[in-house]
């Protein structure tokens, strides 16, 4: 297991020297921020990247994300260019080492939450997610945005973009995923690059959209579509764990005993009877998931990738991006070492 850290490049708060004081802390993941979708990433940016990585004593293996044109997920025509560009920025990583390309699939939007700033009992905020609140929720007429959205588009653009998929609906955002597997996995391979799709967050359809990568009918379906070491998933219990009828310790035993899981994002998340859900402190105890159980069905199947402790609260009055704070991820970074230290000492018991 190799810990991670996300870093938004330059313009993040969060120093890279803050980030190699957390113990145990190895590897940054990050992405070049300043391409629209669909562009080839330019090989000066991304060697300035692994230049401020590798100077800062840090190793930089994975990728997160390289952001898939809707073009592509939609099928439209034009797809074939941004593919071959993908495929161009595939090549480009794999000259500095980039081990791991963590992407997603999901329709316009990635991760969804209803409120960034939810006051937790112990008075640190967390991410939330409210279905009364997201009834509320207007993605086109509202100022909406959140941070892991795209917020290039015009409202017009938005609802056109919307109304597209949904005429596509799941079927064929399935087989449009499977267009871009068949060309992107085999380039993949032959740079020795794992691609990781990271699941839909939350793990339903919102405002409409189709979703697919939600649960393990359809992570068994996905990996199916193309089977190779070289096409599997980001292991993401902040995401599919926000529904008690996903297992994650069964998923994160299956998937990795498969060798398809090169990273794994980990969190805890507080389910609530009605379905809602807030994002809580790493411990189980905190949670509705047991952190612990997750880390040993990675460790007794052979997991070797890499993990980052993903969202953390914000404490001690630390201000930020939401979910990408220091301190709690520098936290929940260390109790997730821990627990793996255990594992190690003790054989997996
Ligand atoms: C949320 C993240 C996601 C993830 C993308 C991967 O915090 O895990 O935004 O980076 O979905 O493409």
């Amino acid at each position: 297991m190799k810990m991670s850290f996300r870093w938004y490049g330059k313009q993040d708060s969060i120093s890279l020297e803050h980030i190699r004081q957390i113990p145990n802390m190895k590897n940054i993941v990050s992405a070049v921020y300043d391409v629209p979708p669909g562009e080839a990433w330019p090989e000066e940016s991304i060697q300035e990247l692994y230049r401020d990585i590798t100077a800062a004593g840090l190793e930089f293996k994975v990728v997160e994300s390289v952001p898939v044109h809707e073009d592509i997920k939609l099928g439209l025509q034009n797809r074939d260019t941004y593919i071959d560009n993908y495929i161009d920025t595939i090549a480009r990583l794999s000259k500095i080492g980039i081990e791991v390309i963590c992407y997603n699939f999901m329709p316009v939007f990635d991760w969804t939450r209803t409120q960034l700033d939810k006051q937790l009992e112990d008075g640190s905020t967390a991410l939330v997610y409210y279905k009364e609140q997201l009834k509320k929720m207007d993605p086109v007429y509202s100022d909406l945005s959140l941070p892991g959205w795209d917020t290039s588009y015009t409202r017009e653009e938005l609802q056109a973009l919307i109304s597209k998929y949904t005429e596509l609906g799941e079927a064929g955002l399935w087989s449009n995923l499977e267009y871009f597997l068949n060309r992107v996995i085999p380039a993949a391979e032959e740079h020795g690059i794992k691609m990781a799709i990271h699941p839909d967050d939350p793990p339903w359809s919102i405002f409409g959209l189709p979703r697919i990568i939600t649960n393990e009918a359809n992570l068994d379906r996905f990996l199916n579509l193309y089977d190779s070491e070289a096409n599997g998933i980001t292991l993401c219990s902040g995401s599919l764990g926000c529904t008690s009828d996903n297992d994650m310790v069964k998923l994160a035993a299956k998937y990795t005993s498969l060798n398809r899981v090169p990273f794994a994002h980990l969190r805890n998340i507080k389910i609530h009877e009605n379905g809602d859900f807030e994002e809580s402190a790493h411990i189980s105890s905190y949670g509705s998931l047991d952190m612990a159980a997750i880390l040993q069905a990675l460790y007794k199947n052979g997991f070797t990738g890499y993990i980052r402790p993903d969202h953390g609260r914000m404490i001690w009055g630390e201000t930020g991006k939401p979910g990408y704070g220091l301190y709690d991820r520098a936290i929940g970074s260390t109790y997730l070492s821990g627990i793996w230290e255990m594992l190690e000492k003790s054989g997996g018991k």
